[in-house]
């Protein structure tokens, strides 16, 4: 949903009397009603941003990647009170973030996102429509970022994963803190060792074979340090049954 669509959809007193409360509307049906939706209009309208601190956490997901395939970042937050609305920009080292998926758990209640994407350094916002559909403190997976790893991209690299521009809101905009922890995607190559186009027994025998130095097969040296070991052998169980 854009920004612009969901807000024909706010009552004009809801954006801009942020101290409304809840009872002074009748709850629509969830298909097509709008009229609780105090959280987003008292954000637009005021405008809080949490400061940096304790009060919530985001935390950007540190994963690997294979070169060619996609990285998914998942993000969380940590509430030490209700969240009604959030908004973050977040930049994948340079990479293009492709897509926002809104599959975190308060999706499946009246909340709505928008975003940017695709775009170098995505914006994503998003607002829960009725105030009883804030999300209660607690660890809460929010969305999932997509982005695509190019082919070319070195095996070794690791792109940082930065979040700026946060803001966290409630209903009583009391949320006074905010602490983001950034993400990383490790690149790697295909544990896919002989290409037949799946991990399993007969790439993790030529993985062993390559134990040692990487002048035995350097294809295997998953995560390009220069050696054959364990953290290669790591990788290629992770991705066991996968492409690669
Ligand atoms: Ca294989
Ligand atoms: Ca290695």
């Amino acid at each position: 949903m854009t920004r612009s669509n969901l807000m024909s959809r706010i009552p004009v007193s809801a954006i801009t009397e942020p101290g409304i409360t809840e009872s002074r509307f009748a709850r629509p049906s969830r298909s097509g009603g709008c009229a609780g939706a105090v959280v987003l209009g008292a954000m637009l309208s005021a405008g809080v941003v949490a400061h940096a601190g304790d009060g919530v956490v985001l935390r950007a997901a540190t994963v690997g990647c294979t070169q060619g395939q996609t990285a998914e970042v998942q993000i969380r937050a940590t509430t030490v009170g209700l969240v009604g609305g959030f908004g973050f920009n977040i930049a994948p080292g340079g990479l293009l973030a492709a897509d926002v998926r809104y599959d975190g758990p308060i999706f499946e209640t009246s909340w709505q996102g928008w975003d940017s994407a695709p775009s170098l350094d995505v914006r994503v916002d998003a607002v829960c429509v009725f105030t009883e559909d804030q999300v209660d403190p607690g660890d809460h997976t929010l969305v999932t970022i997509e982005v695509p790893v190019p082919a070319d991209m070195p095996a070794g690299t690791v792109l940082p994963v930065a979040l700026t521009n946060i803001q966290f809101f409630n209903y009583d905009f009391t949320i006074p803190t905010l602490e983001p922890f950034d993400g990383s995607i490790t690149v790697y190559r295909t544990s896919d060792l002989d290409g037949d186009g799946l991990v399993g027994s007969s790439d993790l025998g030529l993985l062993l074979a390559a134990w040692g130095t990487v002048g035995k097969n350097a294809a295997a040296d998953l995560n390009a340090d220069g050696t054959v070991n364990g953290a290669d052998l790591g990788r290629l169980v992770d991705r066991w049954g996968t492409i690669g």
